[in-house]
């Protein structure tokens, strides 16, 4: 029936279900039920019950009186939801995802035979789940922190679980430190403060007593800790794992997906405004886009080493706290993954998703990396306690090729396999173990030759060259962000010897940095450092990936208006807007109708109380004397403008309303708006005085050489934010 299942939802799946990407809704579809006006309700043991407001009582004649305990349809209910909840994961808690599709357009096949990485013909269904790390499941999205990013691909030889982060490097070498740094990071343990922050007491300790973190804290202070979407984030395998090939060559090899919408971050300001002011920001943000169906997209690609060069780097390369610079190893981009359906129930198919390191296909193998060995172990085993022993049952987790071996009983068993045999070797050959040609995994014959020691080679040793090397590459702003965000958390360590020792520790990245960042914290500020080696690495900045070709699609873009506004201004916004698969969004100074100036009504979207300028990438003001002079004395809308101008948001305001923006950004001498009827940009305020009959056509290119105020005003946004803005040192805190 309409309204249960979004349409949108639906058309992809239809679209979906001819192909093997439809293998994974089809194997879906045998556990889904639709909802409808012609059920009835039931108990979970089918008899249909007739009321589901009043427990049976005891009724005395007044008609109360106490509830009876043989009510079963009343404890069925209550029973059941007492039980609802699972243990949310220990870490990962927080996140949502999709479906999609992974596709090879370039075989790697002289690196592996696995077809999901080498056929080019087909097409795998995968399921992604998006994460912060800390943070519980009730936590905000835009809290700073890594993000996970794991990918499920069903295919057809079993499942591969790629768990991966937007980060590539991690902030230990060996998993046997991985309850501390959790530990470090969570919550303290004497006040469970503070929810979801590093920017605390014991995290900043950790950071200090434990080297080889420096690298990684280094990319979680920088803007990658904030995205502004997952679809704007990379993706990285960091550990380091292996490919064979069909001579029986192997080769290691590091997993990186770039997406298609360039790498774009919040503003730290806007990031803690959105925590409070829409905790789900980053889960709605996909599913909009989703919905709308401007799907995510990301190439995705390799970095490989062959075997006989394991030795040749002057870091190891199964060191996870280090990335394989792309001059030395570049990355080779042969796939695309593509999200493109929302799930339609959260429970069932995001939490209960169940990933494992240990899951790869044949083909894709492990390396000695010790971050990943104990991973394999972990992720198996923490599915165990979360979801039960017959996790992989569930539907979301069952791959879509057949599955058949001895493994039974359990907690939850469903599965019903007839046979009178339940072990190997059987008098029916029954189950018996695949051979090699029919597709069994193929392990790698490698050389071991050692002795039993806790030890690391001598390369996991060094711990700042590369945190040096990611200082450097950043540009001027990120490197502003960066010292801000040390100024942020280390402001939150109370603990004198926690945030001067911290101070000190920066200097062994660069001793600029952590002059600059003792200024604003406090501690000893540190005369000398240790030595910056001065080598970059551009592709560590995030500027380095702009996106493939400049968008608006699935931008949210604010219309502020009141009564009297300039309904053709609004009309031809409001159209541009929609055919660039951008997102107008209607706000008002009320949510009940506003009239515009040819006295035609509009219903906005949200009113400027309830929706916050933080929630969108740009605002749009048309004139109209009436509408602006109501916003003119709107303190909401005022702070509007001022706050997205402080986000570097592009701001665009024609006829009257290019005062009001003047007014309420204060400009100062250093930008100047245009007073003639002429388009003017000047730091990402696209502004039109005049408005004549078509001087408001329709965005057709968005390059810099645009002239419409439209072209303009969308090459603004497609940029993300106004970054000169910032550069000039104009108002950049709000
Ligand atoms: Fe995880 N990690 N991890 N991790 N991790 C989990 O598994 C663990 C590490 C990552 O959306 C847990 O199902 C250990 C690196 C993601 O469901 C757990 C070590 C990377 C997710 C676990 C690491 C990750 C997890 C908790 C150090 C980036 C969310 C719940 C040896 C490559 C998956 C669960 C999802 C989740 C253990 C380090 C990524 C406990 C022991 C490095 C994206 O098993």
């Amino acid at each position: 029936m309409a309204g249960f299942v979004p349409d949108s939802v639906q058309k992809v799946a239809h679209a979906a279900l001819g192909s093997r990407e439809g293998d994974k809704l089809k194997d879906l579809a045998k556990d889904t039920k639709d909802i409808s006006e012609k059920d009835r309700l039931t108990t979970d043991y089918g008899v249909k019950q007739s009321t589901a407001d009043d427990w049976l009582k005891a009724v005395s004649p007044n008609q109360a009186g106490p509830l009876l305990l043989e009510d079963p349809f009343a404890r069925e209910r209550i029973m059941r939801f007492d039980h609802e909840r699972i243990p949310e994961r220990v870490v990962h808690a927080r996140g949502a995802g999709a479906f999609g599709k992974f596709k090879v357009y370039d075989s790697i096949d002289e690196f592996t035979f696995a077809p999901v990485l080498t056929d080019t013909s087909r097409e795998t269904p995968v399921f992604v789940r998006f994460s912060t790390v800390l943070g519980s499941r009730g936590s905000a999205d835009t809290v700073r922190d890594v993000r996970g990013f794991a990918i499920k691909f069903y295919t057809e030889e079993g499942n591969w679980d790629l768990v991966g982060n937007d980060i590539p490097v991690f902030f230990i070498q060996d998993a046997i430190k991985f309850p501390d740094v959790i530990h470090a990071g969570k919550p303290e343990p004497h006040n469970e403060v503070p929810q979801a922050q590093t920017a605390h007491n014991n995290f900043w300790d950790f950071q200090f007593n434990h080297t080889e973190s420096t690298h990684m804290f280094m990319w979680a202070m920088s803007d990658r800790g904030v995205p502004r979407s997952w679809r704007m984030m990379q993706g990285f395998g960091v550990n380091t794992f292996t490919l064979l090939n069909a001579k029986g060559e192997r080769h290691f090899v590091k997993f990186v997906w770039t997406p298609e919408l360039g790498v774009h971050s919040l503003i730290w300001d806007e990031a803690l405004k959105l925590a409070g002011q829409d905790p789900d920001f980053h889960r709605k943000d996909l599913f909009e886009a989703i919905s709308n169906g401007v799907f995510p997209k990301w190439k995705f690609g390799v970095q490989v080493i062959p075997e006989a060069d394991e030795h040749k780097f002057d870091f190891d390369i199964l060191d996870a706290t280090k990335i394989w610079p792309e001059d030395l190893v570049p990355t080779r981009y042969f796939a695309e993954l593509e999200l493109n359906r929302n799930p339609e129930e959260f429970f069932t198919q995001v939490e209960q998703i169940a990933f494992c390191t240990s899951h790869v296909v044949p083909g894709i193998g492990f390396s000695d990396d010790p971050l990943l060995q104990g991973r394999n172990f972990s992720y198996f085993d923490t599915q165990i306690s979360r979801l039960g022993v017959n996790f992989e049952e569930l539907p979301i987790n069952r791959p879509t090729c057949p599955v058949m071996n001895f493994n039974r009983d359990g907690a939850l068993r469903h599965t019903i396999t007839r046979g009178t045999v339940n072990y190997w070797p059987n008098r029916f050959q029954a189950c018996k173990p695949a051979s090699h040609a029919e597709g069994a995994y193929v392990e790698y014959a490698q050389k071991v030759n050692g002795m039993k020691a806790r030890i690391r080679s001598d390369k996991f040793k060094e711990h700042f060259s590369q945190a040096q090397l990611f200082w450097n590459s950043m540009s001027p702003i990120e490197k502003h962000h960066i010292i801000a965000a040390f100024g942020f958390e280390l402001d939150h360590c109370e603990d004198p010897v926690v945030f001067g020792r911290m101070v000190q520790r920066l200097a062994d990245i660069d001793l600029g940095l952590a002059q600059t960042v003792s200024n604003l914290v406090g501690g000893d500020t540190p005369s000398q450092g240790r030595t910056n080696h001065g080598r970059r690495a551009p592709a560590l900045s995030q500027t380095e990936f702009p996106g493939s070709t400049p968008t608006i699609a699935s931008r949210r873009v604010a219309i502020i208006i009141a009564d009297g506004y300039d309904q053709a201004a609004y009309d031809t916004a409001y159209a541009a807007l929609s055919t660039a698969l951008a997102v107008p969004l209607v706000i008002g100074t009320k949510r009940s109708k506003v009239i515009g100036s040819n006295g035609r009504e509009t219903q906005p979207h949200h009113h400027l109380e309830g929706f916050r300028s933080t929630m969108v990438d740009a605002i749009f003001i048309p004139g109209g004397a009436k509408s602006v002079q109501t916003l003119a004395t709107n303190g909401r809308a005022l702070h509007w403008i001022r706050e997205a101008f402080g986000h570097l948001k592009t701001i665009g305001a024609t006829g009257e309303a290019v005062e009001l923006v003047h007014k309420a950004i204060g400009l100062g001498p250093t930008v100047t708006v245009s007073s003639s009827a002429e388009t003017h940009e000047s730091y990402g305020v696209v502004t039109l005085r005049e408005v004549k009959p078509g001087s408001l056509k329709e965005a057709v290119t968005l390059g810099k050489e645009a002239k419409g105020f439209m072209e303009q005003f969308f090459y603004g946004i497609a940029q993300h934010r106004c970054w000169e803005r910032e550069l000039s040192g104009l108002n950049s805190q709000v």
